[in-house]
């Protein structure tokens, strides 16, 4: 995928319908919009099983005031669960789990720069200090965090 090809995939799921559905019940975020081919399957889950969500783009290192301030006011804007994400140092979906206390699962991403095929997210996220929770599902596999959110909110 090109440069502009993504910047126009990106526009086009993060304008103002990046809502999906209705009252957002689930987030979905990432950490780069290159992240965004892969996270949109955890959507077409969603949508499927007809839970409303919003999806966007934001990086626990590039942009960790946007991360706080959006799982901080989660749960009071009526979210019930938070997918997030990453690849390479994923920061995210621990970020996440420490700004808010709803069920945050976390979707480790391969990219050209990984190392270990992907390991380095695998621990990054799994890897998460007692009283911290992150659930993570299998590398480069976003929709297994849809079924996951589904069956968290008892559909
Ligand atoms: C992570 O680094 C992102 O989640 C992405 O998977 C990876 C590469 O990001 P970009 O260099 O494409 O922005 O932060």
């Amino acid at each position: 995928m090109t440069e502009q090809q993504l910047s126009e995939q990106t526009e086009a799921v993060l304008d103002p319908a990046a809502i999906v559905g209705g009252d957002p019940r689930v987030g979905i975020i990432m950490g780069s919009a290159s992240d965004l081919p892969a996270m949109e399957k955890a959507g077409q889950v969603l949508k499927e099983a007809e839970v409303a969500y919003e999806i966007e783009v934001m990086s626990a290192h590039r942009d960790p005031a946007r991360v706080a301030d959006y799982c901080a006011t989660a749960r009071s804007r009526g979210l019930k669960v938070i997918i997030a994400g990453a690849g390479l140092a994923a920061a995210l979906p621990g970020v996440a789990a420490a700004h808010t206390d709803l069920p945050v699962i976390g979707v480790p991403l391969s990219s050209a720069l990984s190392a270990g095929g992907g390991l380095d997210a695998i621990l990054s996220i799994v890897q998460m200090p007692p009283g911290v929770p992150v659930a993570t599902v299998g590398l480069d596999n976003p929709r297994n965090a849809a079924h996951l959110a589904v069956r968290i909110l008892g559909i």
